[in-house]
């Protein structure tokens, strides 16, 4: 039988505070999951706090920088006490700085590969010994448009999403074996704080030249929501999709699809 249910399920999801993160996790909380979060902030974790008990969700929250490996380890211990073995990684924490590349500083490179890069290769490590013995487990990575595309001012977040599309194959590659799928969600552009910049108003109240472009460039003629990224998340967190391996699926209203508007 067909199966889409996370009764029984245990989920992280880092940087689960607002954005993209907080509606994967309700997703999976409303399929069924027993969820575990983190953000840095402490002001972000009470209101995120604040807003899964308003969903009528019990998540459990951690302040944790994903580029700390004693700190994941710490917290992957707990969640394990206190909730179970993580069955659900989902890695979604991620930041990104758009600065010219040749006015970048080597160490602002650095910071976006840590987080965007790096952090999901400690937390994968964190969690897939426990995926063994348990005898399954789900890793979905959260990409972008810029694992496929670049544009400017993002050399380092297309960098690192083009290195996490890689590492999703490697991790594929590597744990099938084991019942371990490891997938990716490419959001195409989505209404979040990350890209509140690109949709600011002009002085004029005109829309931002750049927001007009997506909106353009889009067949769905429009900005995803975070809520968008609910459906194909439960998919692949579920049994449902236990022969999808080292799969980006894009969810970007055909961006990827378009070759863009023709001239008038
Ligand atoms: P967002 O609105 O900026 O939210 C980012 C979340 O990550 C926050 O909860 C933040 O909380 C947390 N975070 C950042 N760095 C962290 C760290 N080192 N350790 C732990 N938590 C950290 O971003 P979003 O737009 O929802 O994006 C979420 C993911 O989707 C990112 O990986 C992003 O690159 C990707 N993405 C976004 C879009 C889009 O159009 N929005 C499209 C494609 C992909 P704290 O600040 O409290 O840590
Ligand atoms: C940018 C955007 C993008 C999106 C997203 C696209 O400046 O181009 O922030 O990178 O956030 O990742 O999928």
């Amino acid at each position: 039988m067909i199966n889409f249910s996370l009764t029984g399920k245990v989920a992280l999801v880092t940087g689960a505070a607002y954005g993209i993160g907080f509606a994967i996790a309700r997703a999976l909380a409303e399929a069924g999951a027993k969820i575990a979060f983190n953000c840095r902030s402490e002001a972000h974790m009470e209101q995120a706090l604040a807003d899964y008990k308003a969903l009528g969700i019990d998540a459990r929250g951690y302040i944790c920088d994903v580029t700390k490996e004693q700190d994941v380890a710490q917290m992957v211990a707990d969640i394990k006490k206190n909730l179970g073995v993580i069955d659900i990684l989902v890695n979604n924490a991620g930041i990104i700085k758009r600065i010219p590349m040749t006015e970048m500083s080597v160490d602002e490179y650095r910071e976006v590969i840590d987080i965007d890069l790096t952090a999901p290769f400690i937390m994968a490590k964190a969690v897939i010994p426990d995926m063994i013995a348990k005898g399954h487990g789900k890793i979905i990575n959260v990409c972008s448009m810029m694992s496929e595309l670049g544009r400017e001012t993002v050399s380092a977040y297309a960098s690192a999403k083009g290195g996490l599309k890689m590492l999703t194959r490697n991790i594929a590659s590597e744990y099938g074996e084991y019942n371990i799928q490891c997938n990716g969600i490419g959001p195409g552009y989505i209404a979040t704080p990350q890209t509140a910049p690109l949709r600011e108003k002009q002085a004029d109240g005109s829309r931002h030249p750049f927001d007009a472009f997506i909106v353009s460039k889009t067949p769905a003629a429009r900005w995803g929501t975070p809520e968008d990224l609910m459906g194909p998340a439960v998919f692949l967190a579920s049994d449902a999709s236990d022969f999808v391996n080292g799969h980006i699926l894009y969810v970007d209203g055909g961006i990827l699809a378009y070759i863009g508007k023709q001239p008038k």
